[in-house]
């Protein structure tokens, strides 16, 4: 490609072709100064962003975050209330259930957002120890109460909050490390991750890690919202929406096994290593605090594995693996191929591993995606 040396461009550009690169800017922003400039600074997001409804606007003068419930009396806390306390930071991935839904489609239609394999993200969180606060308030695990409800400020048309709920066992775990954090690497929250305080549930499905927190409830019942009862949760595969019955299914909460290739695309055309290999890179991670102990991958249809090496698992204590694992492999592949299907599977430290394809596991909601990952490449003579 004689253009492969060609420069990173804006992504507010818009090309009129991209080869050779030609392309004006949208006019609202070019109207935004009188001198045009050469370029403009943008922070560039990357960690998915998934929002059920609008971000709401919080002022902090304004903000509280208020805990109630069974066996405690009703506090208040300001985000200086809260940063005044202890803070921890530890690094953990979320995901959300629907990550990968899009192979899972391919089966068969389901409801939901199509997502590729990079609804994931691994990020440092600083905050406060939901434990260590709920401890303070008297709240026991053998006290009244056996769930922990949270609830943010984004609200749908007819007035409903954003909520989900964890088990109070989960939330009060020293070694479940659940969080209120104000921080994501360093930096206060952005107002798509959160701003200014959320919580994240290590190991637990992204649906429960509320954002824009604003009440904590301890209760007997896990939360009534939509999000709680009525969505993220897994079903047989013949059950269609004439038949299912969401109170049949409990809530997701810890995740399964899953890993994905990242590198190289589907679709892409490669050159093989000088020594005729094809190297791959990806993520794979598990739920519940369960550490990648390997990553297979096969790119005969499963005849020969090859096994990934670990690029960084980052360091974490027994059951608290919180974090994803990068990999990389350099494959071995039959000579005169000119295509392979690259398949990737991982094994957690309780040896589970996924599911050979998405028909058997596929759900009318499209959560759970976890199926080998399969990336079909072309090789490069
Ligand atoms: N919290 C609130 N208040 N509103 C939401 O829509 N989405 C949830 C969770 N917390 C959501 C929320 C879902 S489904 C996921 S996967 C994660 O936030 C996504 O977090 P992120 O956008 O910071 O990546
Ligand atoms: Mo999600």
């Amino acid at each position: 490609d004689p253009y492969h040396n060609d420069p990173l461009r804006h992504p507010a550009l818009r090309p009129c072709s991209t080869k050779p690169y030609n392309a004006e800017p949208p006019p609202d922003l070019l109207v935004d100064s009188y001198i045009t400039p050469q370029y403009i600074i943008v922070i560039f997001h990357i960690f998915y962003v998934r929002n059920h409804l609008p971000v709401p606007e919080v002022d902090l003068e304004n903000y509280e975050l208020e805990i109630s419930g069974v066996g405690i009396k009703n506090r208040t806390f300001t985000l200086e209330d809260l940063k005044n306390l202890p803070k921890h930071s530890f690094t953990a991935s979320i995901q959300c259930a629907g990550n990968r839904r899009s192979e899972m489609s391919k089966i068969k239609p389901v409801k939901g957002l199509e997502w590729g394999p990079a609804v994931i993200g691994n990020a440092v969180w600083s905050g406060v120890r939901l434990s260590d606060l709920l401890t303070d308030l008297g709240v026991t695990e053998n006290g009244e109460g056996k769930h922990v409800q949270f609830e943010g400020l984004d609200y749908d048309p007819s007035g409903s909050y954003y909520g989900s709920s964890i088990p109070l066992y989960k939330a009060l775990d020293k070694r479940g490390d659940v969080l209120l954090a104000y921080e994501m690497n360093g930096q206060p929250l952005s107002r798509d991750h959160g701003f200014p305080l959320r919580v994240v549930v290590p190991g637990v499905v992204g649906a429960r890690n509320v954002k824009w927190l604003s009440k904590i409830i301890i209760s007997e019942e896990e939360s009534s919202s939509h999000w709680q009862q009525n969505d993220y949760k897994g079903f047989c595969p013949s059950v269609d929406w004439d038949t299912v019955d969401f109170s049949k299914a409990p809530a997701i909460q810890e995740l399964p096994v899953i890993s994905a290739i990242c590198n190289p695309l589907p679709g892409q055309t490669i050159h093989l290593n000088s020594d005729g290999k094809l190297p791959v890179k990806g993520y794979a991670w598990s739920g519940g605090g369960r550490k990648i102990v390997r990553v297979d991958l096969s790119v005969d249809g499963g005849k020969t594995w090859s096994v990934a090496e670990f690029t960084d698992q980052g360091e974490a204590e027994h059951s608290r693996h919180w974090s994803w694992t990068l990999w990389q492999a350099d494959i071995p592949v039959p000579p005169e191929s000119d295509s392979v299907e690259i398949w990737a599977k991982a094994v957690d430290s309780s040896y589970n591993t996924q599911p050979e394809s998405f028909s058997n596991i596929w759900n009318l909601r499209g959560v759970l995606g976890n199926a080998y990952h399969r990336v079909k490449v072309n090789i490069k003579k």
